[in-house]
């Protein structure tokens, strides 16, 4: 395997993607990291820094973190990011009845930064390997990789590198699969043939912003995490949820999907992953909030082994679970109220 190439000092970037399809991705694009920052990059930052200025971030202050706002601070001297996707998609259905609670998907299988992450790691260990040994030079690669554990903007570089689009719904969307992929990367020093951005596709389509029951979606892709289920279901460690977000719970206790389900994206392209960690641990899909309300933390601790819902502790399930029994009273009313702080 050769992965230097002859013409010039760049590394062989079709070599790369084909490794990561066999390590089980399924979708992989490069981007360029130019020595000063992009137009496109400059765009993103500002967004970045509007988004932030409007506290949409809510108490997420590790948002603010200087190095997300340039990648050559996260590692001097990169110059591509290769961009990776992983579905993780199962054709399991949500029960119907009011006595379910809904747990997002993102949520059902494995712990997904543990998959992503053994998988990248494979990856980044290819890619010094062959760089060592197929340069005439002798020339080390300097690499290191995230899976939605860095400060690093997911997905601007994954439409960058022509995975998919920055959606309305604030995900990106990839032709193949929907919205339903996890995102990662590795940042290197290697110089490797980019591919190009990918461009839009939501049209005039507007059912994510019709869908939210939390008016979240401010603007066509701008999340209020303020006035987002997702966000005080999973981060808000407060003991108890604002009043506007509990009465418009519509039963999710683990994140929210409402507005990648309504996605015609989604629903057209949604394939059943490959990725045997993703298939749903027992109970995960049809758990009863009366269950989950009573939840000890004997039960959470055996009920979600490597679980990306362990970041949601037992009090939180708890009070998730109870202000969405609590939403179904009698006297209860859906509350239009703007939850957020802004
Ligand atoms: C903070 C965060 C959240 C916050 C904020 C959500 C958000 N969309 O930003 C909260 C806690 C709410 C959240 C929830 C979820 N998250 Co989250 N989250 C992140 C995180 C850590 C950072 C995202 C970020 O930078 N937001 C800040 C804003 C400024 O960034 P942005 O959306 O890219 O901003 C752009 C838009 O505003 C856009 N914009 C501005 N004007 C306009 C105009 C138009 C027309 C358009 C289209 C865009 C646009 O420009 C901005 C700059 O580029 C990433 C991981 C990472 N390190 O990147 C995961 C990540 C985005 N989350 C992920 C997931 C799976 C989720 C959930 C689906 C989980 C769930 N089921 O509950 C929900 C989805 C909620 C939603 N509708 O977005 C995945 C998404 C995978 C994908 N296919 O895109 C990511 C990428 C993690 C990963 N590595 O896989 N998340
Ligand atoms: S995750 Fe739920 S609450 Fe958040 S923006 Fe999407 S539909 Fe709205
Ligand atoms: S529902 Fe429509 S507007 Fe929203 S992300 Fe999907 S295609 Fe885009």
């Amino acid at each position: 395997m050769t992965l230097r190439r002859e013409s010039d000092n760049e590394l062989d970037a079709d070599a790369v993607k084909k490794q990561a399809i066999t390590l089980g991705f399924h979708r992989v694009g490069i981007a360029a990291i130019p020595p000063e920052m992009s137009e496109a990059e400059r765009t993103n930052q500002t967004k970045l820094q509007a988004w932030l200025a409007q506290g949409f971030h809510a108490d997420m202050a590790w948002m603010e973190s200087p190095r997300r706002q340039d990648v050559r601070q996260v590692l001097p001297g990169a110059r591509s990011m290769i961009c990776v996707a992983l579905n993780y998609y199962t054709d399991h259905v949500r029960p119907e009845g009011k006595q379910y609670a809904k747990i997002s998907r993102y949520g059902w299988g494995r712990d997904y930064h543990r998959i992503l992450n053994k998988k990248l790691k494979q990856l980044t260990f290819w890619l010094r390997s062959h760089a060592v040994e197929d340069s005439a030079e002798g020339g080390e690669i300097s690499a290191r990789l995230y899976a939605d554990t860095g400060p690093v903007q997911d997905k601007f570089w994954a439409q960058q590198a022509g995975i998919g689009w920055n959606a309305k719904n604030g995900n990106v969307i990839t032709r193949q699969y929907g919205s339903w992929v996890f995102l990662g990367e590795i940042i290197t020093t290697a110089v490797l043939q980019p591919d190009l951005p990918h461009t839009a596709h939501c049209g005039s389509c507007t059912s994510c912003l019709d869908a939210c029951p939390t008016a979240a979606i401010r603007a066509p892709g701008v999340v209020d995490a303020n006035r987002c289920i997702a966000y005080h279901t999973i981060e808000n460690r407060a003991e108890r949820l604002p009043d506007a977000i509990a009465a418009n719970l519509q039963n999710w206790v683990a994140g929210c999907d409402i507005c990648q389900d309504v996605c015609p994206w989604n629903q057209r392209f949604a394939t059943t992953t490959d990725e045997p960690g993703f298939e749903p641990y027992p109970g995960n899909v049809n758990p009863t909030l009366l269950e989950l309300a009573e939840m000890t933390e004997a039960d959470w601790n055996q009920r979600f082994p490597a679980s990306a819902l362990r970041r949601i502790k037992p009090e939180m399930l708890r009070r998730n679970a109870q202000a969405a029994l609590d939403a179904q009273l009698p006297d209860a009313q859906p509350s239009d109220e703007n939850p957020g702080k802004t």
